[in-house]
């Protein structure tokens, strides 16, 4: 039997388009855990989301100018991120996609490290030490579902699950999108975190678009009843209410860190910009459904709600220049940074010394050559 979206209930929210807390008889379990975040916290996370957004459109700009390859905009989905990104404790280990900069930024990536993976400067991981626990981002789509699904069995192995003290036991987030969810890898994942009860929480974006292909045809049941299916616990949230995604983020992520096997957070959100800057959304979707998704943006969301409690414009305008100075920083930095040379792409894909690759490395050498050091 198919089950239209449209036949089920609204997703979990706590704040409304408006910024309004919301009250009903679901919310109340998670209003309780949402109250741990301070005026602070609320404040940081919407410092988060503005600096990320600011980087993020300079970002654009670089590209169109030359300087990235590519860029993947997260722009509209900053809501969600920066709710599971708290939820996160700090010994949590998170395995993003590509397009989860604020959950990068939240964790400690520097920004010129996610621009290098774009400039194609980077082609090794990131130090987990360094960004508490996030790995580097993955364009392959839905294979770190299964990275994350190993590494949090290994956590298992490790003891490192169900010991009861909340501030040791290590909870996984994998973060993919809807179109992700047809990759059998994302399938294989959740059988195999649900069969071995893998610490592993899955964080489920959908944007309404897999670059061109709604997400209404990729499956036949709404996504979180098929995650049921496969023995997971799983909730539809509004992914622009950052308070929302934190309730859910972090009873999630401690029940998978107690021992109660794996769990599945869809958010309902939507990507305001191009998939990539190599695409043109004006060739699928209309302006009408854009518009629409404008006035649920998960920024002024925030920012209604911490009016709602006291918070000073000033204080808003502030989050804004540091915004736009993270940003022209980020441009200045870029525009310096030069190129790694081209032969290290070969030095870390395998651990020992590999023949092949070395032929290809000393082939790629004499062809450079041939430009008289201009390659
Ligand atoms: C294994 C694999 N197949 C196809 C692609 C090409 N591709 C890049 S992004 C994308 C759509 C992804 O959509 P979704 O999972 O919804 O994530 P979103 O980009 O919307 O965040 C596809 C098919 C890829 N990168 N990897």
């Amino acid at each position: 039997m198919t089950v239209a979206l449209a036949d089920l209930d609204e997703p979990l929210r706590l704040l409304d388009a408006d910024g309004a807390l919301v009250h009903g008889a679901e919310t109340e379990r998670w209003h309780a855990l949402a109250d741990a975040l301070t005026l602070e916290d609320r404040i940081a996370m919407q410092r988060a989301m503005v600096v990320t957004r600011a980087v993020d459109m300079e970002a654009r700009n670089l590209q169109r100018q030359g300087r990235l390859g590519l860029w993947v905009p997260s722009v509209g989905q900053e809501g969600g991120q920066v709710g599971m990104a708290f939820a996160m404790r700090d010994q949590d280990t998170v395995f993003p996609s590509y397009r989860e900069h604020v959950i990068a930024h939240v964790r400690g990536v520097e920004w010129m490290q996610i621009v290098d993976v774009f400039r194609g400067a980077r082609h090794g991981g990131w130090d987990p030490a360094a960004t508490r626990g996030c790995r580097i981002y993955s364009l392959v789509i839905a294979t770190q579902s299964l990275h994350a699904t190993g590494y949090a069995m290994g956590v298992t192995m490790d003891g490192a699950v169900g010991t009861g003290d909340v501030e040791r036991d290590e909870a996984v987030l994998v973060c993919y999108g809807d179109g992700a969810t047809s990759q059998g890898d994302a399938s294989e994942s959740l059988v195999f975190s649900s069969t071995f009860d893998a610490p592993l929480v899955t964080y489920v974006q959908d944007n309404k678009w897999a670059i061109s292909v709604p997400s209404r045809v990729q499956s036949r049941t709404p996504l979180h009843l098929r995650a049921r299916g496969f023995g997971h616990r799983a909730h539809w949230i509004d992914g622009n209410d950052p308070l929302i995604a934190f309730a859910v983020g972090r009873a999630e992520l401690d029940a998978a860190r107690a021992g109660s096997g794996p769990g599945y957070v869809v958010a309902d959100t939507y990507r305001m910009g191009a998939h990539t800057t190599s695409d043109d959304p004006t060739r699928y979707r209309s302006s009408e459904e854009e518009a629409a998704w404008q006035r649920r943006d998960p920024i002024a969301r925030l920012a209604a709600h911490l009016r709602a409690q006291g918070v000073e414009d000033a204080l808003l305008r502030n989050i804004d220049e540091e915004a736009a100075d993270t940003a022209a920083d980020v441009r200045r930095r870029t525009l310096e940074a030069s190129s790694p040379p081209s032969d290290v792409i070969f030095d870390h894909v395998y651990t020992d010394p590999h023949e092949p690759l070395a032929q290809q490395k000393l082939a790629l050498a004499e062809f450079e050559a041939t430009f008289g050091g201009d390659a």
